[in-house]
């Protein structure tokens, strides 16, 4: 597939406060195809990972909290991926800017976030921003057969030792 995918994450403000439905609609604006989504129970690891980047910043600890669910009393997000043409530029641009007081008020971001008291820009919506971002991501978040296109190179491996729950 040559098109470009990015990831995107509704995140647990944006549950909490019942936006999903409107989220998706304003991101199917940029017609691009859905090929992954999952609700999402954020574990630690997951998301020092995710936010790997941000680790010295002074309100990554919080930002753990938020993507967490922690702030909101939510265990949830919804991870989803996007492709096709400019996905993650088109994505960005209904999103928003990252901060929600300097973001287009018609934007996501813009209409739908806030700073909480802390500091924190509680933004709703989470979107890749580069392509080396968006492939990292999505391999973080997404098995290969959770996605319905060969977007990366993918192997068969066998897991023999494996313990997986399957319905009683
Ligand atoms: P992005 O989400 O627009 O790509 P990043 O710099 O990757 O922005 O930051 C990840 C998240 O960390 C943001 O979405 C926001 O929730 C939070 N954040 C980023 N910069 C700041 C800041 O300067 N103050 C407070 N929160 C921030
Ligand atoms: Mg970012």
């Amino acid at each position: 597939m040559d098109q470009e995918a990015t990831l995107v994450i509704i995140k647990p403000d944006g549950l909490k406060k019942s936006l999903t439905g409107n989220i998706l609609t304003r991101l199917s604006e940029a017609k691009l195809k859905i090929i992954g989504a999952k609700v999402v129970e954020v574990k630690e690891d997951l998301a020092n990972t995710h936010y790997s980047h941000l680790k010295d910043k002074p309100f990554f600890q919080e930002l753990i909290k938020y993507i967490r669910g922690k702030l909101h009393g939510e265990n949830r997000v919804m991870s989803l991926v996007y492709c096709g043409e400019n996905a993650i530029g088109k994505v960005r641009r209904i999103a928003g800017a990252t901060n929600p007081e300097e973001a287009d008020p018609i934007s996501i971001r813009g209409a739908y976030g806030r700073i909480l008291t802390t500091g924190l820009y509680e933004n709703v919506i989470h979107a890749s921003s580069e392509s080396s971002e968006a492939e990292r991501e999505i391999k973080l978040w997404f098995n290969p057969d959770e996605i319905v296109y060969d977007l990366y190179p993918a192997l068969e491996k066998q897991f023999s030792s494996q313990t997986r729950r399957v319905w009683q």
